[in-house]
């Protein structure tokens, strides 16, 4: 089934229908999905509860890791007598995706430090140091007076894009915020009717075109119909998959000057979204994106599926882009807000 767009340049931002499913008989409108409390980090109200929750849910989120490379690191560096074994150490940490010449750096510069805490508070001192710093409270912003901000969501395909997009509508939208979205990923029909459906469970609106069409063109609508409805963000879901990687990046600078031409000055928020499990493949993919889009954020996924949750250090250290979420499951709630002190905290507890 196509969505296709009407004349005039209007849009077709129709809800999210079942492709050939016969119709439904007439429903009440679905009442409000999602209660605050789905969303670990509010802190507006309690900020030293909502700071409580991020680390228990982090805790929760990061059980494979914690029980994976962290479970032998923190046994090696808890060696009484001697000390630690650094040679192990720094495999841990290598087989933890910290990647090879990080962790040798690491190693070097926590042994120098002669803690007095002892070797783990060195470990821990020098991988919290590798993280970028960050304003703290971080959300997406208008940089232009009367629009929306704008996020773009990149990276290849299968890492969680849509579900992430998905996760991220509503959570503005359980913050009281009005977020419209953009099926800018064209290539493949289904991942319109994937975004239609998250954002039917989300209660916000989306702007799509048949698949297929410009993805530029999606982006430019959207930015219309959010300034129209006077939407406060505007999240695009991007390809993951095209011809060649040329196309893909080509594709993604268009629709940033897409943006600029609708928007001068927007400033788009450009996230990555790197699957977790795919460690330093990943990474490099992640360069490769920030060289041709401009990275401005890491959306870290699938951290629940991984044992290996040091990549976090490498991703921040190699590109020096802040790792804004991480995804801890498959549902609305499973987003977690990044903070460093808590991210390292959680590992350690
Ligand atoms: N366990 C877990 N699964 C996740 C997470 N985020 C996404 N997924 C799953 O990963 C799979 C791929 O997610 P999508 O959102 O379709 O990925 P995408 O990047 O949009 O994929 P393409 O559109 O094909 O490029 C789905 O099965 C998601 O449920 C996460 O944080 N944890
Ligand atoms: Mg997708």
């Amino acid at each position: 089934m196509f969505r296709r767009r009407k004349p005039d340049g209007e849009v077709d931002s129709r809800e999210p229908e079942a492709p050939s499913e016969p119709e439904p008989a007439a429903e009440a409108p679905t009442p409000p999905r999602f209660d605050r409390p789905l969303f670990a980090g509010f802190d507006d109200e309690d900020p030293e509860a909502a700071r409580a929750d991020v680390e228990e849910r982090l805790e929760h989120g990061l059980e494979r890791t914690r029980g994976g490379f962290m479970s032998r690191l923190r046994g090696y560096l808890g060696t009484e007598g001697e000390g630690p074994s650094w040679d192990d150490v720094e495999e841990t940490l290598i087989a933890g995706d910290v990647g090879a010449a990080l962790a040798m750096d690491v190693v070097d510069a926590a042994r120098r430090r002669r803690d007095p805490g002892g070797a783990e508070a060195a470990v821990r001192a020098e991988l919290a140091s590798l993280l970028v710093p960050r304003e703290a409270g971080w959300e997406p912003r208008p940089a232009v007076a009367g629009g929306p901000a704008v996020v773009l969501i990149v990276g290849v395909n299968g890492t969680g894009k849509t579900t992430t997009i998905g996760k991220l509508a509503a959570r503005y939208t359980a913050e009281g915020r009005t977020v419209l979205l953009a099926a800018a990923d064209t290539f493949r029909a289904a991942a319109i009717d994937q975004l239609l459906i998250w954002a039917e469970r989300a209660g916000v609106q989306v702007v799509s075109h048949a698949p297929g069409a410009d993805p530029g063109a999606v982006v430019y609508d959207a930015l219309d119909a959010a300034v129209a409805r006077g939407a406060d963000i505007v999240i695009a879901d991007t390809a993951g998959r095209l011809h060649t990687k040329s196309n893909l990046m080509d594709e993604l600078a268009k629709i940033r000057r897409v943006v600029d031409k609708r928007l001068p000055g927007a400033q788009p928020e450009t996230l990555f979204v790197l699957d977790a499990t795919t460690g330093q493949n990943g990474l490099q993919q992640a360069k490769a994106f920030h060289e041709a889009a401009g990275l401005t954020g890491v959306v870290l996924t699938k951290l629940d599926s991984t044992a290996k949750g040091g990549i976090v250090f490498a991703i921040e250290h190699d590109l020096g882009v802040p790792v804004r979420f991480v995804g801890v499951g498959e549902q609305a709630g499973d987003l977690l807000p990044f903070d460093p002190e808590t991210f390292v905290a959680a590992l350690f507890a």
